[in-house]
């Protein structure tokens, strides 16, 4: 039975790569594990069914036998963890990957959502544009950290790794929205990196036929 992830009907970016099954498919083509999809309406992700598998009626979820997960960043290392590819052998350098996932969640990406909430919620107040460029003071300080970190690496601790995955996919986030990234040449140069990988390559293909009408409901 192959694994089972959810992913949105109707995605506000029409498969752009925004939405976070993203990840998850990244994941599993760089593992080589075959997957299908059940794609959600907004409606039904608020239902019971779902909710039984996401208390907060999100998507993405994964399935595989009788192991129901939910959170990319549970789903990603679920996945690095059984499988060869995302995360190295050596135990601390396994740590440190896992580190660089918490980091891409925990500390870059928190202030890059709270530019997109103002961005698209909070846009139209009479404080908006002023929180905006309070927002964008919090991403800067750490895409310089970050890049100074990476320096000319070509990955953030060795070779790619599930750390990889994660931050390249929070600062994508960013690119869509804003050019702040291309003032950071080699933060661009990095996701410019994940995005060149055969595997990110068929992950964003089989996102956007969901809105090519290219992929069936699964
Ligand atoms: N922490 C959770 C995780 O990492 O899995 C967050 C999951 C999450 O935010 N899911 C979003 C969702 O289900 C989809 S990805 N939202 C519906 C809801 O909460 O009711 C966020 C997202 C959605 C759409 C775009 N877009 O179209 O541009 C980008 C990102």
């Amino acid at each position: 039975m192959l694994p089972i992830i959810t992913a949105f009907e109707n995605s506000p970016d029409r498969g752009a790569g925004l939405a976070r099954d993203m990840r998850v498919r990244w994941a599993l083509e760089e593992v080589g594990r075959p997957y299908d999809v059940r794609l959600v309406s907004f409606k039904e992700m608020q239902e019971p069914a779902h909710l039984a598998l996401h208390p907060f009626g999100q998507i993405p979820t994964y399935e595989e036998g009788d192991l129901a997960l939910f959170e990319t960043g549970s789903i990603v290392l679920h996945l690095a963890r059984h499988h060869a590819g995302l995360l190295p052998e050596d135990a601390n350098a396994r740590a440190r990957a896992i580190t660089w996932m918490f980091a891409a969640l925990d500390t870059v990406e928190p202030p890059i959502l709270d530019r997109e909430t103002t961005r698209l919620f909070e846009g139209d107040r009479s404080w908006g544009p002023e929180r905006l460029r309070l927002t964008e003071a919090r991403i800067r300080p750490r895409l310089s950290q970050l890049s100074a970190h990476l320096g000319d690496a070509v990955w953030l601790d060795g070779a790619f790794s599930a750390g990889d995955l994660m931050m390249v996919s929070v600062l994508l986030r960013l690119r869509h929205s804003s050019p702040m990234l291309n003032d950071v040449p080699n933060l661009a140069a990095y996701v410019a990196r994940g995005e060149a990988r055969p595997a990110y390559k068929r992950a964003f293909a089989a996102q956007l036929a969901v809105f090519t009408g290219k992929a069936s409901r699964g």
